[in-house]
């Protein structure tokens, strides 16, 4: 198995946290983004969609999602599970991961990506150049403060997202509060208490693995 991989990047550090809290380790090639690696013919040859993470299997097979990534690593590795134990813990993180990742990671990402003149012409990862939109940076920022007040409202009921239990779903959420501060210069306001809270609890969970 190989892995192929930019650990800085949001999506490959979702992956990483991942594999820290269960200690897998996987041969692995950190792909050099400051010198575009992924969209080079080499890389491309190996991973076609020209994005990282991503995991080529003993058979040949190519994963390119976090979420098969993951899905695959707890069948072979169990232990400390991350994805729900009972079928309704399986369904809230899948949930989750499903809308961290198409709302809010995304607003994130359309902010940053829509901003930064180091992705002009790069808007959208992959092979295809599409041009920056600054409508929809303004969007992202209306969809992830509203997000913020949703997940704070979700919070208050709960000391993990998807119920009693530190799962996947936080560190996707870990991870997503760690991409808005750094792309984004955003995070949470004050009066987000149960957000907060969470993100407190979630990193001592996260660090437990250590
Ligand atoms: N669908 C992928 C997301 C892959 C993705 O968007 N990766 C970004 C890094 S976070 C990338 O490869 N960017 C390359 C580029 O912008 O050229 C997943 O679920 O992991």
């Amino acid at each position: 198995m190989k892995l192929y991989t930019f650990d800085p990047a949001p999506n490959p550090q979702r992956l990483k946290l991942f594999m820290e809290y269960k200690a897998i380790s996987i041969d692995t090639h950190q792909v050099d983004f400051q010198g575009q690696e992924q969209r080079s013919d080499e890389y491309l040859a190996i991973i076609p969609t020209g994005t990282v993470p991503a995991l080529v299997l003993d058979n040949g097979d190519i994963l390119t999602s976090v979420v098969a990534m993951t899905h695959y690593l707890e069948a072979l590795y169990p232990e400390r599970p991350l994805l729900g134990s009972t079928p309704e813990e399986k369904a809230a993180v899948l949930d989750w991961n499903h809308r961290l990742f198409t709302e809010v990671f995304r607003a994130v990402a359309d902010v940053f990506r829509n901003t930064s003149p180091g992705f002009e012409g790069r808007a959208l990862p992959g092979t295809q150049n599409y041009a920056q939109i600054p409508e929809l940076a303004e969007r992202g920022a209306h969809q992830l403060q509203h997000a913020f007040g949703v997940l704070n409202g979700e919070l208050s009921e709960r000391d993990f997202l998807a119920g009693s239990t530190f799962s996947m779903a936080d560190i996707d959420l870990l991870a997503l509060l760690h991409f808005a501060g750094w792309s984004i210069k955003t995070k949470p306001y004050d009066s987000l208490e149960h957000l907060l809270a969470w993100q407190q609890r979630a990193q001592a969970a996260l660090e437990q693995s250590n």
